[in-house]
């Protein structure tokens, strides 16, 4: 063959204009049992176009796929924009140019951008949630959580981004700032759409113990759900003359509910605390303390629920002049409020019990409140000393319940508070209702008309989409007519969070075109659930979560068959670049296209594969790319050289490559599969020639393909083969050609053991005496003697 050098840019674009027209990524189908769907995260169309950080995550998907490809599975590796929400919206207020303008021309450059990279995508599939043809369903899902009464409109004090002008869901407040712009976010009463996430926290919990994640997502979701076991009761409450508290309308006596999950403690309660905006504070208040408390109470509004609960903050309250009676012991105690207790949290109502709670005792010592012991530890050493005590232990001025444990006193009180009708065992979540409205334009229109005789009204479902104006709430789009009475009525004008879009978008690749339904059933149940999901950690709790939410939802009402949506879960690390996290806004990114014009697009994939482990943050090195660089160059120049024979030493070698390759590949070692296939060149390169056989040099390409498509393709075909190397059969190794060639040799003397040494499975007894006597072991024991007789085992 005549030498010809390595030259990607030569060979990329042509092969990757070859599979195009071969249509050589088109999604096959094959037995059920055979599929394989393999997901990224579909991206934000941003502005700046993707550079090599945001690859990263791409790669590894794309060698999963076209590994799964050769070796028989029928693979569904589509791509799609995540494509509403601000950035498009802001630059249109900036620029004048429209959002969808702005958003179909980023999309184009990302494309570009991915194809160029020769990733495996079936582009026949591709949408944006900007599409009408897909915000319909979209709206149309809308609709049936409306039917089902799990979305509905309420005025609450809602997170608010100073910044972005729009509300925020719990989950898109990260540390009390906005998760998309970090500015400050603060409450404001508003009218909001929200889903009831909530009905869905027991299965959000229960189910994801089934699923193959990382155990840290997994955990982050449990604490985001954060359910937590306990008892709910009822305290009389009594005025500073010592009247009960009634109801002012009614003139019903009114009791305090607190929530605690430590009851075992109820003997240790030495006051009770509301938060400041908890609806008896105004009742409770006496004359006499009614300054302090409201200004207390207008203090506590200005803050964030973060500074509110902050463990280092000191804690600050207010005596209110009442008290509550422990309905175990009959005791009064005082009635504070404090902002450590959260209003929308339980009952917004504790028992205080400075002896074992923290945050109690603090306050207790700060405004020299009792504090009376209920437990003691198990060994009756630890008790309160200079912090509360707070682990469980044995009941002590308990009455009754003196000597039991925590554990078993926790329900022998609810018991017994139950049978005094005075309180009961429940359970409490941190999770609160998903807010989705956003008072911005760019974004699918809630699907509900305002009549003011009907109420809340659904847009008939023929008539969805309800397509986004032209320009910003037009006239002609708010005033519309009611579907009911036909009497005049308005639009909504809120639109949907974006997050909603991406909640149910990996159903719709399964039959992305469809204009009669959201999707067909059979082709959903064929494909899904994803079988392997690639992205990054920061979608933890927002994305995955709302994705298991929709899932669950579309399980209840008959539209899929399975109940959670990803059954595994990878998140690659992070890229950085000269010692920050690669991004354009730090000036510190390397851009794909002129890399490619430099190295290629096989380099870059393989430098993404060999950089460190997958799931760490790893910093990107111009030395290491030049050291992949050379690697394929070797590849070529091996392959080019030709080979002549074999031996069996490097049939083993090449069978333990295939091993170690199709094990790496399968467990996210992506690195050490490159390193295995760098030794594997190394040797062939040291044994040629004449032992080089054609099958090694086609194991390497085999094994190379998914990871550098490109050369391999190119290869393939330099070597005499017609058809395309993917469809060739990933390649199989024989398990008595992987055993280890490396032994254990034991050396004793006079019977007794006294070296070990790896060897060679076919060492020679010359050399096996010639390391033996060379040991310094050995050699203490054999110093001075005479050998009598040496005895060898092969
Ligand atoms: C008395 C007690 C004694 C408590 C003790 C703890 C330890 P989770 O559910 O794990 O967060 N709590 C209840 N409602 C609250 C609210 N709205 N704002 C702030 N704190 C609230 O913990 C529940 C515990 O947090 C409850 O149990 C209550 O304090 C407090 F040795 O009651 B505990
Ligand atoms: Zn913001």
């Amino acid at each position: 063959m005549r030498k010809i050098k390595y030259e990607p840019q030569k060979i990329e674009n042509k092969w990757q204009k070859i599979w195009a027209k071969s249509k050589a990524h088109k999604t096959g189908k094959g037995p059920r049992q055979d599929k394989f769907y393999c997901l990224d995260m579909f991206p934000y169309p941003s502005g700046e176009g993707l550079h090599v950080g945001h690859m990263r995550g791409y790669t590894y998907s794309d060698v999963i796929a076209r590994k799964k490809k050769m070796e028989g599975k029928c693979v569904l590796h589509p791509m799609g924009w995540d494509a509403f929400g601000l950035p498009a919206e802001n630059y249109a207020l900036k620029t004048g140019i429209h959002p969808a303008k702005t958003t179909a021309k980023n999309i184009k450059v990302i494309k570009n951008q991915l194809q160029a990279v020769g990733y495996m995508y079936d582009w026949q599939r591709e949408f944006a949630t900007t599409d009408p043809g897909y915000y319909r369903w979209t709206q149309w899902l809308f609709l049936q959580l409306f039917k089902k009464g799990l979305a509905y409109r309420k005025k609450s004090p809602v997170n608010w981004c100073t910044s972005c002008q729009a509300s925020l869901a719990n989950e898109e407040v990260k540390e009390g700032k906005c998760e998309r712009c970090g500015a400050e976010v603060i409450k404001r009463d508003l009218n909001q759409w929200f889903f009831k996430l909530t009905d869905y926290a027991d299965r959000l919990l229960e189910d994801s113990a089934r699923l193959d994640w990382p155990e840290k997502v997994k955990i982050m979701q449990e604490n985001w759900i954060g359910r937590s076991y306990g008892t709910e009761f009822r305290m009389r409450l009594y005025l500073f003359d010592g009247r009960r508290l009634e109801d002012p309308a009614t003139g019903k006596e009114l009791d305090l509910r607190v929530f605690t999950t430590r009851i075992d403690t109820m003997f240790g309660i030495t006051y009770v605390v509301l938060a400041p905006e908890h609806p008896l504070v105004d009742h409770l208040t006496s004359s006499k303390q009614k300054k302090q408390v409201a200004a207390y109470v207008a203090k506590s509004g200005q803050l964030s629920e973060r500074e509110r609960t902050s463990e280092e903050r000191v804690k600050t309250g207010v005596f209110t002049g009442s008290y509550a009676e422990n309905p175990a012991d009959g005791k009064r105690v005082p009635v504070w409020i404090a902002d450590y207790v959260l209003a929308d949290y339980a009952t917004g109502a504790i028992m205080a019990v400075p002896a074992h709670d923290q945050r109690d005792y603090e306050f207790a010592q700060k405004y020299g409140l009792e504090i009376i012991e209920a437990i003691k530890s198990e060994d009756g050493s630890s008790s309160v000393t200079s912090k509360a005590f707070g682990e469980d232990g044995i009941l002590i001025n308990s009455e009754q319940f003196n000597g039991l444990t925590s554990a078993r006193a926790r329900e022998e009180i609810t018991e017994w508070l139950e049978e005094k009708g005075t309180g009961h065992g429940t359970k409490q979540y941190k999770l609160r209702d998903w807010l989705i409205s956003r008072q911005r334009y760019w974004g699918a229109p809630i699907p509900i008309i305002h009549c003011p005789k009907c109420g809340q009204v659904p847009v008939p479902e023929k008539d969805l989409p309800v397509l986004l104006p032209k320009v910003k709430i037009a006239e002609s789009f708010v005033n519309t007519r009611c579907p009911k009475c036909k009497g005049p009525a308005k639009r909504e004008t809120d639109t949907i969070s974006q997050w909603v879009c991406s909640s149910w978008y990996f159903c719709r690749f399964a039959d992305p075109k469809n204009n009669k339904e959201i999707f067909d059933r059979e082709l959903v149940k064929f494909w899904l659930p994803v079988d392997l999901y690639i992205g990054g950690i920061e979608h933890a709790i927002l994305h995955l979560l709302y994705a298991r939410f929709f899932t669950k939802f579309m399980f209840d009402i008959g539209l899929i068959e399975f109940q959670e949506p990803f059954i595994k879960l990878f998140n690659q690390g992070m890229v950085y670049y000269k010692g920050a996290k690669m991004s354009k806004s730090k000036g510190n990114v390397v851009q794909p296209d002129e890399f490619f014009t430099k190295y290629g697009a096989d380099t870059m994939r393989v430098y993404e594969l060999f950089m460190g482990p997958a799931e760490q943050d790893v910093e990107w090195s111009d030395q290491g790319v030049v050291g992949v660089f050379r690697f394929l160059n070797k590849v070529w120049e091996l392959t080019i050289g030709g080979p002549t024979s074999n031996s069996l030493n490097l049939e083993r070698l090449r069978h333990k490559t295939i091993k170690k390759v199709t094990e790496d590949i399968e467990n996210f070692r992506f690195n050490t599969a490159v390193s295995c296939l760098m030794e594997y060149v190394n040797k062939l390169l040291e044994a040629r020639p004449p032992i080089v056989s054609n099958e090694c040099i086609e194991t390497l390409l085999l094994l190379l393909a998914p990871m550098a498509p490109h050369i391999a393709e190119e290869l393939w075909q330099k070597t005499g083969h017609k058809q395309s190397i993917f469809n060739q059969k990933w390649p199989e190794f024989k398990p008595d050609l992987v055993i280890d060639e490396r032994i254990q040799m034991v050396i004793q003397i006079n019977g007794k053991v006294r070296d070990k040494m790896e060897v060679d499975r076919d060492i020679s007894q010359l050399e096996a005496e010639k390391l033996a006597r060379g040991s310094k072991k050995i050699q203490k024991y054999i110093k001075g003697k005479k050998i009598k007789k040496i005895i060898f085992v092969p």
